[in-house]
């Protein structure tokens, strides 16, 4: 099998699709269609205008892993990195070892084609390809023990199987298959919802059952309201006739004082207006427009002069004996102006005084 990758500038069937660059597989035994371009027999293709442009044009081919993919560079530019995917094909298979080769046709028509450079490398470093090899071998080594354990296991688990019927069916219990998960999944998400509407009905419906109960208590007038909005239930028993009895008289009492408060006053009243009356008459005779305070005034001028001429003679005085104001008492100092410390009968004085 061999795998051409042609560039075919010339539209022999008048389609109107050429230039063409297709891939074409062919194990030795295939001619190419010429009058249709190749196109039954291609297994990818892109149309393409490869011819005088201002850069030469490239083309990529990679195959790895039975997979075919051709890149082009167009020519427009100088950029290594301008390559457009032209076709990509899977399911290619190509001999392990084989030759690179460049080649051309034509019709009556001649034209000019040149191949300046042709690059063939694995896309893996020497390196790397060593490395590959090695671990290749070890990866079919472990394949093959792996291969080995399964086929002992195998053998085991049905040796066991034939002997245990039962333990069998438990063991294939015990593991759940993707498709039974998925569904122990959405059982489990759905009983999570369900429950959690379950949840949501029993608040609802105990908020029913409070607004049921405060609207029965609202229309019974026995309410009672917390500061917080709370509800408190109400005393149990309510208020019984014996308790309104008290209440009652317990305004009657309160009215009484009220009563006996208001007379008490009016007597009050009363009286000091007498009185005033009474004030009024005993002043007016001694001296119509006299003042009382002068008076006083007075007194108290006639009482200073008096003091100090007994002010020693009086603390020789037997208690209880008759003070005579005459011309014999002798003077003296007034010493002590503090009231505590005068003597009883010039302390008695002294308040009269001041
Ligand atoms: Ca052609
Ligand atoms: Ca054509």
């Amino acid at each position: 099998m061999d795998l051409g990758c042609s560039f075919d500038s010339f539209d022999n069937d008048n389609k109107r699709n050429n230039p063409y660059i297709m891939g074409m597989a062919n194990d030795g035994n295939l001619v190419y269609d010429h009058e249709h371009d190749g196109s039954s027999q291609q297994m990818g293709g892109c149309l393409r205008d490869f011819r005088n442009k201002p850069f030469p044009i490239r083309a990529k081919i990679e195959y790895f892993k039975n997979v075919l993919t051709v890149l082009i560079h167009n020519g427009m530019t100088d950029n290594e990195r301008d390559y457009e995917m032209c076709y990509r094909a899977e399911n290619v298979f190509l001999p392990p070892k084989g030759y690179f080769g460049v080649t051309a046709a034509t019709g009556g028509l001649a034209d000019d084609h040149d191949v300046l450079r042709l690059l063939v490398h694995s896309l893996r470093s020497a390196d790397e390809m060593a490395q590959l090899r090695l671990n290749q071998e070890e990866e079919e080594k472990f394949q093959k023990e792996f291969e080995q354990y399964q086929q002992k296991t195998q053998k085991a688990r049905d040796e066991y199987i034939a002997q245990h019927p039962d333990a069998a069916r438990k063991e294939e219990e015990l593991y759940e298959t993707s498709e039974q998960r998925e569904l122990r999944q959405i059982f489990e998400g759905q009983g999570q919802i369900y429950d959690f509407i379950k949840q949501l009905n029993v608040k609802l419906d105990e908020v029913i059952g409070r607004q049921e109960r405060t609207l029965s208590l609202v229309s019974g007038g026995q309410i009672a309201v917390g500061q917080g909005g709370t509800q408190v239930p109400p005393p149990s028993g309510g208020m019984g006739g014996n308790d309104i009895g008290v209440v009652l008289s317990n305004q009657r009492e309160i009215a009484q004082n009220a009563r006996d408060i208001k007379t008490i006053i009016s007597d009050v009243q009363s009286i000091s207006q007498q009185l005033l009356n009474r004030a009024q008459g005993s002043v007016q005779p001694v001296g119509g427009s006299y003042d009382f305070h002068v008076t006083l005034k007075e007194l108290n001028e006639g009482i200073n002069i008096v003091k100090p001429f007994f002010w020693k003679d009086l603390e020789t005085l037997p208690l209880g004996e008759t003070l005579s104001f005459g011309k014999t008492l002798r003077p003296f100092l007034w010493e002590s102006p503090s009231l505590e410390t005068l003597p009883l009968g010039m302390r008695e004085l002294s308040i009269l005084v001041s």
